[in-house]
């Protein structure tokens, strides 16, 4: 392998990973590049209309299989005084999808001249034959491949008035055409017999001289083409590129802005529950909570018991205050490695606070000093951090930063083509 080749596979991996769509294209590319290939030649056409009889006439020897029925079926090439004669199956042939598939590989990717072929007998081109020679003048516009519209066969009209009207018909069907009618029978009786008439009104001269002028230019038309090729890709990597780093910037944002927001709300919500709590905490008097109630007060309400009471509520407001800004950033589940065989045990907010009886100085500690609420800011934004969507949040991005890296490699290795 070459140098250019090794090179090749490597360009050809890192664009082909990006732009899959983009692999025909990529395979002209590589055709494009290899420039001991010589200009190439090939023939498109329904079978049996003689695509493989007029490359013989055209090289001068009977290298190609011409048969009365479907004969060609695999692509067969002749390189012969610089020019690469590539036969190929004809299209439509319905019996065999594999024979469209390798004429269409002659065409697209491998000939720089086409010569469509189209038996005079059959009078007008069919819907297949006009959308295919559409198909091939847009292609001409983006790839300066050249295509002859040949009309093969002519010896087996009855008469110049019937090929006048055949020519007239066809021409209308293709504004613009240059027709080539030719006739190979013609033209190997009248070189084989010596019948200079014959061989002129073979029309094969003048598909000479129209094939030499289209050879002469296929230099320049490759060259037009491998520029337009590889000026496409880069564009389209490049707008890609644009796309995927606006994409990733705008995830990261979301990324840092959530973040932001979740510490913001949670100090304001602590904020709020330290307003609520600071009479009940800060409270002047005895700490009646802490004084246990013995057997002889019974079922009878005690300044113990209100107190208590009123420190569980307070202190289900603060976790019902958290809880709630826990659920707007969907931070409320733990994540399942840490998930117990009791589920409604399985909450950031237990995680996080415990199951503990709370009194006056734990609430003091816990909501109304800084020490305190700074822990339960990192406390909670780290199960913000590792909860689902956070988790999902940042997959998305190292994929889109892959993407994007892929997308910088196809355009660094494209760039080493320029000027090869
Ligand atoms: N009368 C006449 N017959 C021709 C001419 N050119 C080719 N033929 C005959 O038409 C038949 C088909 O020719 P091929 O060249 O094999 O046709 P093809 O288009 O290559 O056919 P496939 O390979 O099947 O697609 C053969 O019998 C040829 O001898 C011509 O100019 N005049
Ligand atoms: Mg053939």
């Amino acid at each position: 392998m070459n140098q250019l080749a090794v090179s090749l596979d490597h360009v050809w991996d890192a664009v082909l990973a990006v732009l899959p769509q983009r692999r025909w294209d990529l395979d002209r590319l590589r055709v494009l590049l290899q420039k001991e290939v010589p200009p190439t030649v090939t023939v498109v056409g329904k079978y049996n209309h003689g695509k493989s009889r007029l490359l013989n006439e055209l090289m001068g020897s009977d290298i190609f299989n011409v048969a009365d029925r479907r004969e060609t079926i695999a692509l067969a090439e002749h390189v012969h005084e610089g020019v690469r004669w590539l036969d190929a199956p004809g299209l439509y042939a319905d019996v065999a999808l594999q024979d469209d598939a390798l004429a269409r590989e002659a065409l697209g990717l491998q000939a720089d001249i086409r010569l469509f072929v189209h038996a005079a007998k059959e009078g007008e081109l069919d819907a297949l034959e006009s959308s295919l020679l559409q198909e091939l003048a847009a292609d001409h516009q983006r790839s300066r491949r050249q295509t002859l519209l040949v009309i093969s066969q002519i010896d087996q009209l009855a008469d110049e008035q019937q090929q006048e009207k055949v020519l007239d018909s066809i021409a209308q069907q293709c504004p613009g055409c240059l027709l080539h009618p030719v006739s190979s029978t013609r033209y190997r009786q009248g070189r084989d017999g010596g019948k200079p008439r014959m061989l002129e009104k073979s029309g094969i001269a003048a598909l000479q001289a129209s094939l030499e002028a289209a050879l002469k230019r296929v230099p320049q038309a490759r060259e037009f083409e491998r520029d337009a090729l590889l000026t496409e890709l880069t564009q389209e990597l490049s707008a890609l590129q644009q796309m995927q780093e606006q994409s990733l910037h705008s995830l990261q944002q979301t990324q840092k802005q959530q973040h932001i927001d979740f510490v913001e709300g949670l100090r304001k919500v602590l904020e709020g529950i330290e307003k609520d709590l600071e009479p009940l905490v800060n409270a002047a008097g005895v700490d009646h909570s802490l004084v246990p109630d013995t057997a002889e007060f019974g079922f009878k309400m005690t300044a113990g018991k209100q107190e208590r009471a009123r420190l569980q509520i307070a202190y289900s407001r603060a976790c019902i205050a958290i809880n709630g800004h826990l659920v707007e950033y969907g931070a409320v589940g733990l994540p399942a490695a840490q998930q117990t065989s009791v589920r409604s045990m399985d909450t950031v907010m237990i995680a996080v606070m415990g199951v503990s009886v709370k009194y006056r100085a734990d609430l003091r500690r816990i909501f109304c000093e800084q020490a305190g609420r700074d822990k339960l800011v990192q406390d909670f934004t780290h199960y913000f951090e590792i909860s689902e969507g956070r988790r999902a949040l940042e997959a998305q991005i190292e994929t889109s930063q892959k993407q994007l890296q892929q997308t910088r490699q196809a355009l660094e290795e494209l760039a080493l083509l320029e000027g090869v």
